[in-house]
């Protein structure tokens, strides 16, 4: 009874680090408040941010107007060269896991758009080396400085949650 006893909390432990370790992951809203439009400059919002594994980016458009295209190198991101596109989103909202280290590569599909500027890069590094973003000279949006408060806020509140329910495992 107490080997199953101690298998059972220490289940209960293993979920429970895994959700405080779930609650570290950002959503990006790619663009902020913007979305993905063409007016948006996303190196600038880019530089803002810390891309983790884990994280993920969430493009928002009005469906039809504009999709997202994964591409698969550095020269096809600097030509616009969607032919051999991975990943085609076009639902308006489209949810991508960054779910392992290096650059990924993001582009709108419609005629036109990548040219003028709608194109994302991101770099993905290890959840346990990110730490905040490099500082860089362009203007740090209030974008990315709302992202770290609410993530610190959800550090704290699942830290809360685990010490209020260690206790209940304890005894
Ligand atoms: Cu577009």
């Amino acid at each position: 009874m107490e080997v199953l006893k101690r298998t059972s909390l220490l289940g209960m432990l293993i979920v429970m680090v895994l959700i405080t370790n779930q609650a570290f992951a950002t959503q990006h809203v790619v663009g902020g408040n913007e979305g993905w439009d063409e007016t948006t400059d996303y190196d600038s919002w880019a530089k803002g941010q810390t891309f983790k594994v884990g994280d993920t980016l969430v493009f928002k458009y009005t469906s039809g107007l504009h999709s997202v295209m994964e591409l698969g190198s550095e020269s096809e991101y600097k030509k616009c060269d969607t032919s051999n596109a991975a990943n085609s989103m076009s639902t308006g909202n489209d949810v991508v896991k960054l779910d392992k280290t290096g650059t990924r590569y993001f582009a709108c599909g419609t005629a036109g758009h990548c040219s003028s500027g709608m194109k994302l890069k991101v770099d993905v590094v290890s959840a346990s080396s990110a730490s905040s973003p490099s500082s860089s000279s362009s203007s740090s949006s209030s974008s990315s400085s709302s992202d770290d408060v609410s993530s610190a806020y959800q550090s704290i509140a699942s830290l809360s949650l685990f010490m209020a329910i260690l206790p209940v495992f304890v005894l």
